[in-house]
């Protein structure tokens, strides 16, 4: 067993996948509930998907629970879609149902990657490529580059639809805001920022807010509250796993037309 072997082994699997992604149907940075929810509900139908994620590990918000204790909660509502998942769950009340945060993270993540969802960690997605008012791709770099804020370039993906599902932090609206010619689909052309923590209007409001803010550029989870000025619901996250299977219902449609 040569090491160059093994060395040569990696690097071709991940050009040959990165290669894969070039144009890909949908591109969602962030790989949090939402992202993997729509993110795998879309593979699984044939669409070729990738994920951006800029952390080490992809799960975004879940691994910490509720200020550390190990469970999240889920809403009955909800539940179709941890039982989609295969992930374990049990019976806590009449409305609510407990999941290992440990079992929720790992098991979206698995199952996004079984259904052959493109998941490519350590890369950050620091803009968009937008051609005559459409957003028609992304802007991508390493994640070390920009911590260290060395002045590397970034290389680019081309999609038909990009989703913003980076959680509190809506990055890519964020960014694509701040461009001078940029008005979004808010009522005031900006994002609106998020409102304090009122968990079962933000739960609602999570679905409702799951939409097209700018030709080509979507948004779904967390950073719908940011963007539309939605409240926070704290560690219940069956508002994020129906935002993330409504954001794929409507990139289906979309994709279809
Ligand atoms: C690549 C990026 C970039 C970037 C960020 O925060 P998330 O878990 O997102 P959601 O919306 O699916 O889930 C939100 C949930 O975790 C949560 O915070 C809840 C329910 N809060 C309630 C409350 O009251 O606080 O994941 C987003 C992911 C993260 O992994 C980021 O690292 C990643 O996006 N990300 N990836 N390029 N520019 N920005
Ligand atoms: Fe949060």
């Amino acid at each position: 067993m040569r090491e160059i072997d093994i060395t040569k082994a990696i690097i071709d699997k991940h050009i040959e996948e990165l290669n894969k992604c070039l144009c890909s149907d949908v591109v969602i940075v962030g790989a949090g509930p939402s992202g993997l929810v729509a993110g795998s509900i879309l593979a699984q139908k044939g669409y070729t998907i990738t994920i951006f994620e800029k952390r080490l590990a992809p799960g975004g918000g879940i691994w910490g629970g509720g200020m550390g204790f190990k469970y999240v909660i889920i809403q009955k509502e909800a539940l179709d879609i941890v039982e989609e998942f295969n992930i374990p769950y049990e019976k806590y009340s009449d409305d609510l149902y407990a999941v290992d945060a440990i079992n929720f993270a790992s098991g979206l993540i698995l199952e996004a990657g079984k259904r052959g969802v493109h998941i490519f960690n350590l890369i950050a997605v620091e803009d968009l490529l937008v051609r005559e008012g459409r957003v028609q791709g992304v802007v991508i770099n390493n994640t070390f580059a920009k911590m260290n804020q060395f002045p590397i370039d970034p290389l680019t993906i081309e999609a038909k639809a990009v989703v913003d599902a980076t959680g509190h932090e809506h990055e890519v609206v964020k960014t694509l805001s701040q461009k001078n010619d940029v008005t979004l689909n808010t009522p005031t052309g900006k994002p609106l920022g998020e409102r304090s923590l009122f968990a079962e209007t933000a739960e609602k409001a999570v679905v409702t807010n799951t939409k097209e803010v700018y030709p080509g550029l979507y948004v779904c989870g967390m950073a719908t509250a940011a963007v539309y000025g939605g409240y926070r619901m704290g560690p219940i996250f069956g508002g994020m796993l129906m935002s993330g299977k409504k954001l794929a219902g409507l990139l289906e449609e979309a994709l279809k037309a």
